[in-house]
């Protein structure tokens, strides 16, 4: 059986993010999105919890797609799940270099484990999770850019919140 994991922070999940999870799960046999815990660079809006649930929700559609966490290296994660294959999805130059420099360590930890870039699709090239939380914090329309569920999920947080 063949396993990919889709690693990331998913803060909160996106079409782009969907868009690509649903094009991975036409390749391999099994994706496993996996939400990295430790992540101190950036306070998160949603909690861990929060994005496994909008994750779900958002994918329940795809059979062959998982949810998980992760800690710590993904080399480690993906040996306990006997994954192969990692699957980013690449925006513009901008992340090039980043996932480059990913791929390359990874690679340099287990030279076994691939990894699989996707080019976004054009309509979702300029989304990040940023940007919805950004433009979504101030009220504006985020429905071309997230599930129904992210989108409530967001006017109720931003709604508990001072802007
Ligand atoms: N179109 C296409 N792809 C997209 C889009 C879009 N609009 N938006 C996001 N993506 C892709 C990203 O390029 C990325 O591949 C994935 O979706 C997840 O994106 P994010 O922003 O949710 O997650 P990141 O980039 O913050 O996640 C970073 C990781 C958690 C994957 C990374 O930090 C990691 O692997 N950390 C574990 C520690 C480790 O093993 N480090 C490596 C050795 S030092």
């Amino acid at each position: 059986m063949s396993i990919a994991v889709c690693p990331g922070s998913f803060d909160p999940v996106t079409y782009g993010h969907l868009d690509i999870i649903q094009r991975g799960a036409k390749v391999f046999d099994k994706v496993i999105v996996a939400v990295l815990i430790n992540r101190n660079k950036t306070d998160p809006v949603f909690t861990v919890e929060e994005r496994l649930e909008l994750l779900r929700e958002a994918t329940k559609d795809i059979p062959n797609v998982e949810i998980d966490t992760f800690n710590g290296l993904l080399i480690d994660y993906m040996h306990t799940r006997g994954a192969k294959a990692i699957i980013k999805g690449l925006r513009a130059v901008s992340d090039f270099e980043y996932e480059m420099q990913m791929a390359s360590i990874n690679r340099l930890i287990d030279t076994k484990i691939e990894t699989f870039f996707m080019m976004t699709n054009n309509q979702y090239s300029f989304l990040s999770s940023s940007i919805v939380k950004e433009v979504g914090k101030y009220g504006a329309d985020v429905s071309s850019l997230v599930p129904p569920n992210v989108e409530r999920a967001l006017r109720a947080k931003f709604s508990e919140e001072p802007r």
